[in-house]
């Protein structure tokens, strides 16, 4: 009986045990949203939580693939970072892709103990045609409640892109 008490209080302060009991992944990112340049894409997104929408997850991966996706392992890891907090937009884009090229995209999130959020929105886009300049940034996240983007030119900044709902 002492044995199981001391047991007991040693694990109260075991948070690797508490980690270890969350079986509750992330859910699910439905509000991907991607534009496209001609050689880069913006990729935005409204974190979930660590279990559900609940709290806060710990990882994003952005995955892309020539062909379909059905989950992690069916498609490239593009990037991969620090989650944000539950609600907010995380936009992050990335250059040096093929013009004219379709591919398909999304985002998964994983919490601290390792579940990894089941397949959301999986977009299909192509990159602009190569006799374009124009190009694409993420754009005054601090200042604006979406993941916007600026669609550029090499001339000058020419139309501010929201991403449509
Ligand atoms: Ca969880």
């Amino acid at each position: 009986m002492v044995r199981a008490s001391v047991l007991f209080l040693i694990c109260m302060l075991c948070p690797a045990l508490a980690i270890a009991q969350d079986t509750t992944p992330p859910s699910p990112i439905t509000t991907l949203e991607v534009t496209t340049g001609k050689s880069t894409m913006v990729v935005a997104w409204q974190n979930t939580g660590d279990d559900g929408t609940t709290g806060n997850a710990e990882l994003y991966e952005v995955r892309r693939s020539s062909s379909s996706i059905t989950d992690r392992e069916s498609a490239d890891l593009v990037a991969s970072g620090s989650a944000g907090s539950t609600g907010s937009w995380t936009c992050t884009d990335y250059s040096s892709l093929s013009c004219s090229s379709p591919f398909y995209v999304t985002v998964f999130l994983r919490d601290e103990a390792g579940n990894w959020s089941s397949l959301g929105t999986v977009l299909y886009r192509p990159t602009q045609g190569c006799n374009t300049s124009e190009e694409v940034i993420c754009f005054n996240l601090l200042r604006t409640p979406r993941g916007a983007s600026e669609r550029t030119s090499k001339a000058e900044p020419t139309e501010l892109i929201w991403p449509s709902a």
